[in-house]
């Protein structure tokens, strides 16, 4: 066995997206492409001599190979001992959770998330720092610049050692340790939460469907909810984790778990209904006939936690990614808790967990997690979720009225506008720009803008600052209109437009959500020329 210097070139488009590098599949398979990143990766990170590296992915089609090639290359590069997951398996949560437990350098996760799989779907690597958290953007950015300059990988010529069975190897001078992928997550919950209680509800009839939507957290799911919890079998559906996601979009929301939500409305319903997406760290959270909007889930949560073993003695405070609704600022002023406004991805909320500043966040797109783990985590908001309702003994719908009625409501909702033009896409977001200066003081039916930015978030901190992060629309009344391009996409580029209304009068919180923000979203189409610059008169996706 020996280590091999291997000639590369370097590719143009390795630049990381809000949550590491995604590509369709054939663009990874090109010959050194996967490989070019790892090193630069590698490279980037200033890796400690003998330090440990966790690996593992959502189990899409081409993670076998990509695990085998970061294996192969670690032991290349320094390392005294990867730790992945076995089969090459580990949701992010339970990745971010092993290199926290294993004081690991970093850790490399190999997902495209909720995005589709298999051979024509997409593929995705990113890389976690030591805190468990995806890197900030300093590393990203040297990730980036080393993509742009590579002329060499190292390798080792050996093969990547059998995954199926936990136990350690070697290869090179490196050790490979092969674990459970399940067993330290599952140890984490049963700190943070009131497993007895919780069996005791679901053993008192408290009945739940979760929809693994064939990603990586059927392991998990099964486990916990049902072999720990005692969920009867079969609460998880389509629990077994699939190449190709069994041909959907891992994507938990109600285009693509529409099978779960038509459940929850139907007569027999359980009680609590919950999905995740392909790397587990998303979560979606239903009740009997209703659909929690994600932001509301984030406040619902921040105004709970003390419920729940893990956060007894309260939280520190609370974060938000900017176009997440601000119904969790009205929690923090009651609890009178830090509120942080950052943009958007996960990678912006480790400096504030890590300074103690806040324990819990959350993103309109389905993620919430706490200072747990350094990642977003859909398990851990189902089991919070499932704590609450054991506590209060209240159905999912009661107690999110009752919150409404506490604390006002916060219509929103989210368009999305996929595979657009990305010329039109940048133009229309150039033209929003363009004209943001002059915004302030114009009127759109009974909407008055208030103010109008392209959002800059300056690290509390570290005091980096990111710029760029979506046109804002406020108006007075603080309902507001955010636009912003995604930035995890692989084809064309995708428009987001985030809508926001606050409704403070219980009477009024009945209403059909795109009934109370129909002048919103006309509004958004008058001010973004959607329609004339895009050519789509509907969205994709409402979520
Ligand atoms: C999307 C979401 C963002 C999330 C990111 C990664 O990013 O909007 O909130 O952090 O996906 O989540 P964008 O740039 O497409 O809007 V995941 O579960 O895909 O790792
Ligand atoms: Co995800």
């Amino acid at each position: 066995m020996s280590i091999l210097t291997v000639e590369t070139r370097p590719f143009d488009n390795q630049k990381p997206g809000t949550s590491g590098l995604r590509k369709k599949v054939p663009h990874f398979q090109q010959p050194n492409y996967a490989e070019n990143f790892i090193q630069a990766i590698f490279d980037a990170a200033d890796v400690p001599e003998g330090g440990t590296l966790v690996v593992g992915g959502d189990g899409r089609f081409f993670n076998r190979e990509v695990v085998g090639t970061v294996i192969r290359m670690a032991a290349a590069n320094g390392f005294g001992r990867v730790v992945v997951g076995r089969d090459g398996l580990l949701s992010t949560p339970a990745a971010s959770n092993l290199i926290r437990q294993r004081k690991a350098a970093g850790g490399i996760i190999l997902s495209a998330s909720h995005n589709p799989g298999g051979p024509d779907g997409d593929f995705g690597i990113k890389y976690n720092v030591a805190n468990g958290g995806p890197a900030p953007e300093g590393v990203t950015e040297r990730i980036y610049a080393r993509t742009r300059d590579l002329s060499q990988y190292r390798i080792s010529d050996a093969q990547a050692p059998d995954l199926s069975q936990p136990g350690t190897t070697r290869i090179e001078a490196m050790d490979v340790e092969i674990v459970d992928p399940v067993a330290d997550y599952a140890a984490l919950m049963e700190t943070l939460f009131d497993f007895d209680a919780i069996r005791a509800a679901i053993a008192g009839g408290l009945t739940l469907r979760f929809d693994a939507m064939h990603a990586i957290t059927g392991p998990y799911a099964t486990e916990i909810l049902e072999r720990r919890l005692g969920a009867p079998a079969g609460s998880v559906v389509n629990a077994v984790p699939l190449e190709d996601f069994g041909g959907g979009h891992p994507d938990p929301n109600v285009v693509w778990a529409a099978p779960l939500v038509d459940h929850l409305r139907s007569a027999n319903a359980p009680a609590f209904g919950a999905a995740s997406d392909g790397d587990g760290d998303r979560n979606m959270i239903l009740g009997k006939g209703i659909v929690v909007t994600p932001s509301d889930s984030l406040a619902i949560l921040a105004a709970n936690a003390h419920l729940a073993k893990g956060y007894a003695g309260g939280i520190s405070g609370i974060a938000r990614s900017m176009p997440t609704s601000q119904a969790a600022d009205r929690v923090a002023a009651k609890l009178k808790i830090g509120m942080f406004e950052t943009p958007t991805g996960w990678k912006f909320f480790g400096n504030l967990l890590d300074a103690g500043k806040v324990t819990i966040c959350g993103e309109e797109s389905s993620g919430t997690g706490s200072d747990h783990v350094r990642e977003k985590d859909g398990l851990w908001a189902v089991l919070l979720w499932l704590n609450i309702l054991a506590v209060r003994g209240m159905g999912v719908a009661d107690i999110v009225h009752e919150h409404w009625k506490t604390y006002g409501r916060n219509y929103y909702q989210r368009h999305d506008y996929e595979e657009v033009d990305k010329k039109a896409a940048e133009d229309l977001m150039d033209s929003l720009r363009g004209r943001l200066a002059s915004m302030a003081g114009q009127r759109f039916g009974t909407l008055v803008v208030s103010e109008a930015d392209d959002f800059s978030y300056k690290d509390p901190v570290d005091g980096s600052v990111s710029t760029g992060q979506g046109v804002r629309i406020i108006f007075s009344g603080g309902s507001r209109i955010v636009f912003r391009l995604s930035g995890t996409g692989t084809k064309g580029a995708t428009l987001r437009v985030y809508l926001e209304r606050f409704e403070a009068n219980p009477d009024k919180h009945g209403l059909p959500v795109e009934e109370a923000l129909k002048e919103l979203i006309d509004t958004a189409d008058a001010i973004g020329e959607i329609r004339k610059r895009t050519g789509r008169s509907e969205p994709d996706v409402r979520t």
